[in-house]
This record gives C-alpha cells, sequence and structure tokens, in this order.
C-alpha cells in the first residue's frame, strides 16, 4: 500500500517507549507504523528522532497590555518560530473586555489569530473580575471550543477568593479544566511600595517583591478551594519549590492537580536582573526568575516527575517597551520570549545531560499538554493521530542569538547559548513546514481547535 508520505528509519519517541520504526501518513493524519513502508514521498529520519509535534499550552500572542504596549509576536510570526522550534500546536488567551460577552470575545480573538497562524492552536477563556457576572456564560463558552479557563491570583485580571470559589464552582460544573497563575498580590504589593518608597527601583527588586514562599502560598490556597470545590486545577509557571511541594502534597492525596514549569526557571537565575540599564529589565517576567537552588529544585522536580509539563508563556517584549520601566521595576512589562528555543532546549539540557529521558521529554513537552488540554489527536505518534511530526537531529549544533532565532523582539534571554539537537524536518497534520530548518507554513493554515 502506497501512503503520502513516509518517514523511514527514524526512531521514533513517544511518552511511552522508543523504537525503530517507519511512520506512514495519509491526508492529515498517521495512518501506519510499522517497518518497509512506502509513499509517494519519503523521507529518511536515519540517525534521527521522530518526535511528536511539540505542545505549549500556555503563550501569550499579541497580547496588549495598555498604553499601546503589546506583546511582540503576533499570531504569525509567533507561530511560525514555534513551527521552527518543533512545536505544531499551542493554546493561548480570550481576555474579554467587561462589556463583552465570552463568546464575542472568543469570535474577536479567533479573528485576530485564524488569518496569521501556521500551526493549529487553541484558547483558554479568562474568568476576570468582570466575568463574575458572567459565569451563566461558561457552558456557551465551553460549546464554542475554549474547555479551559484561565484564573488570575495577581494583576487587574486577579480574583478574591471568593471569586475564585465562584469560578472554580462554574468550571466544575460544566467539566472544564480550570488554570491558573498563582501570586500573593497584597503581599506583592506591599513589598513593591516598600522598596520604591526605600529607593530600590532596579531590576533586582522585581524578584525580591514577590517571593517564592508567597508563590507556594498562593498555589496552597488555590489547590485548597479546588479541592473544596471538587475540581481539577493546573498550575501555570512554577518557578520554585514552594510550588511544588504544594503540588506534590495534594496528588498524594489523589487529587488531580497538575503544574507546569518554563524555560526562562530552568535556564536562567535571577542574577539577570543585576546587569546595567535595560539588559536588567529584559527578563522581567512573573513569576520572576529565582535563585540557582530553585533552577536545580526544578529539573530534580521534573525528573521525579513532580511537575508534569513544560510550556513557556512566551510572551516577547521589545527593549523599548522593557525601557519603559527603569526607573520603577513594577512598570516593566512582564514577559519573555522562549517559543522557538523549548523543545530543543529541553532536549539539550535534559537528556543530553541525563536528567531527563527521551519519553519524559516528549511526555512534558508533547503528550501530557494535549492531553491535560484536551487536544484530541495531538502529542502522539498513533494510528489516526494527526500527522504532527518532527524530524528531530540530536547532532545539530546551534547557538541560540536573536540572529539565529525567529521571534519578532530585538533581544533573547538565551543569547550565545550553544545547544545540540534541533528540529530538521516538521510536519503539520500531514503538511511540511519546515525542512532542513526552512520555514514552508502559509499563514492561516493553521486551525481553531474546537476542544470537547
Ligand atoms: N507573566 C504572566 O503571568 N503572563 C505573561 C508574562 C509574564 O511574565
Ligand atoms: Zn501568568
Ligand atoms: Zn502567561
Amino acid at each position: 500500500m502506497n501512503y503520502d508520505l513516509v518517514i523511514k528509519n527514524g526512531t521514533i519517541v513517544t511518552a511511552a517507549g522508543h523504537y525503530q520504526a517507519d511512520v506512514a501518513v495519509r491526508g492529515e493524519r498517521i495512518a501506519a507504523i510499522g517497518q518497509d513502508l512506502q509513499g509517494h514521498r519519503e523521507l529518511d529520519a536515519r540517525g534521527k528522532y521522530v518526535t511528536p509535534g511539540a505542545v505549549d499550552i500556555h503563550v501569550h500572542m499579541q497580547m496588549p497590555l495598555g498604553e499601546g504596549v503589546i506583546s511582540a509576536d503576533d499570531f504569525f510570526t509567533g507561530t511560525r518560530a514555534a513551527a521552527l522550534g518543533g512545536t505544531t500546536t499551542i493554546i493561548d488567551f480570550v481576555e474579554p473586555e467587561p462589556e463583552q460577552s465570552m463568546v464575542d470575545a472568543l469570535a474577536a480573538r479567533r479573528a485576530e489569530a485564524d488569518p496569521k497562524v501556521v500551526i493549529d492552536y487553541g484558547l483558554h477563556m479568562t474568568i476576570g473580575p468582570a466575568e463574575i457576572a458572567k459565569l451563566e456564560q461558561v457552558p456557551a463558552a465551553y460549546e464554542a471550543g475554549c474547555t479551559s479557563f484561565k484564573l488570575y491570583m495577581a494583576y487587574g485580571f486577579r480574583l478574591n477568593d471568593g471569586e475564585l470559589l465562584q469560578a472554580l464552582e462554574a468550571v466544575r460544573d460544566v467539566g472544564g479544566w480550570p488554570v491558573i497563575h498563582a501570586e500573593n498580590w497584597d503581599i506583592i504589593q506591599t513589598l513593591i511600595a516598600r522598596n520604591l518608597a526605600a529607593g530600590r527601583t532596579e531590576p533586582r527588586w522585581h524578584p525580591r517583591s514577590r517571593p517564592a514562599a508567597m508563590e507556594g502560598e498562593a498555589a496552597g490556597r488555590a489547590i485548597d478551594i479546588a479541592a473544596y470545590v471538587g475540581v481539577p486545577l493546573h498550575i501555570f509557571h512554577v518557578s520554585c519549590q514552594a510550588v511544588v511541594e504544594r503540588i506534590h502534597a495534594a496528588r498524594e492525596q489523589g487529587l488531580p492537580i497538575t503544574g507546569e514549569t518554563c524555560p526562562q526557571y530552568l535556564f536562567l537565575t535571577w542574577d539577570a536582573y543585576d546587569a546595567p540599564g535595560v539588559e536588567g529589565a529584559l527578563p522581567v517576567c512573573s513569576p520572576p526568575i529565582r535563585e540557582q537552588a530553585e533552577q536545580d529544585a526544578l529539573w530534580q522536580a521534573l525528573s521525579r516527575g513532580h511537575l508534569q509539563m513544560i510550556t513557556t508563556d512566551h510572551c516577547p517584549f521589545t527593549r523599548a517597551d522593557k525601557a519603559r520601566g527603569l526607573g520603577d521595576f513594577s512598570q516593566i512589562p512582564g514577559g519573555v520570549p522562549s517559543i522557538e528555543m523549548r523543545f530543543p532546549a529541553i532536549y539539550w539540557r535534559g537528556v543530553r545531560s541525563g536528567l531527563l529521558s527521551l519519553e519524559q521529554w516528549v511526555n512534558a513537552c508533547c503528550t501530557t499538554p494535549a492531553r491535560l488540554a484536551g487536544l484530541e489527536g495531538k502529542g502522539d505518534i498513533a494510528i489516526g493521530y494527526d500527522a504532527d511530526l518532527v524530524i528531530f537531529d540530536p547532532d545539530q549544533r546551534r547557538t541560540l542569538s536573536t540572529e539565529t532565532l525567529h521571534e519578532n523582539v530585538d533581544w533573547t534571554p538565551y543569547e550565545g547559548l550553544e545547544i545540540q539537537g534541533w528540529p530538521h524536518t516538521v510536519l503539520s497534520r500531514g503538511e511540511i513546514i519546515v525542512e532542513k530548518g526552512d520555514f514552508l507554513g502559509e499563514p492561516g493554515r493553521g486551525r481553531f481547535i474546537h476542544r470537547q
């Protein structure tokens, strides 16, 4: 039988194991896995890994922050960078205006994304304080394909504990999946005010105003409220051991609590904030990047399975935007780029060092995010799954830099980092969108994933 395309002679890596086999594609799907398969087009993957396309369920493309500041990657440049790094599915966010219905806000966000995306994407629905009066709309948002709901304990979108309770109940009642930004906002505000009043305005006071212990407190409180309500909960961007411990303790009790961390917490330390001028402002993100001991603890947590996935929280701002906060660290737009380097860099630092197995790498970057977020047909290599596939060259060396990365931003926190292992070819629903590292996809070819 002739297939449309066969990837031959590679080592297939899934969350469950790795083995030598050919993968055959018919149309948009994986049609067969076996030996000596033949296709109209054949790609030789000898000496390379064949992995599922990576899945990043936490990204912020063209996210408006107010006062004309907007995250620098739009849905085209951001998804192109994702594809070049082996990521074939993302989940971004809907943030309704106070007067807007959830479904209208979803339609508006789709209108921004649909013409630009080069890979498939989903959207989380944000439940901010204005949405507490609209919780009867949660079933309609769910029906419209937004089955996960973003809750904040910080920023303007933050919910107080009573609102958190109501939001979690509404998400529970539709069988949805809540995801949360957990930090203790009152304590952060108090520490920021104290530091600024004392003339401590430099970026190094950003992490010192957002203590790890208080991220742990907020995560623990959110977990306790979710357990009381009886709903799963996913903790976004875990930066420290204090949160890992809360998640682990909950899971030991059998609670459906999960957590993710991100490259900025795995590759950087808080010394980055000591750099002079705007350089120290560039890595500002929240939660902040912390000490080496916290970074080490996160790698250990991934290795032991105490954190379930790695996402990016990709949210780049330009140097000029970051410079707005020089003189007051609390005004620096928060967010860093990582979408292109995540999958290969985790291979390099995680797998090549022996901290993670090949299976753990694929599980944390592809399979678990797809499964938990309800991305059917994504994140695994199995018959009937979408042919979202990466031919990954473990020998290819790359120096990360604004010269070699494709994110639409004039800096990277990983400038000069030399890694080994990079996607050679990337398929999205059977179409080759990256070949020998060159991007071939078209804007608008990606699809909104209507999750169920
Ligand atoms: N923190 C967030 O919570 N979201 C966007 C970027 C950031 O730093
Ligand atoms: Zn967040
Ligand atoms: Zn985020």
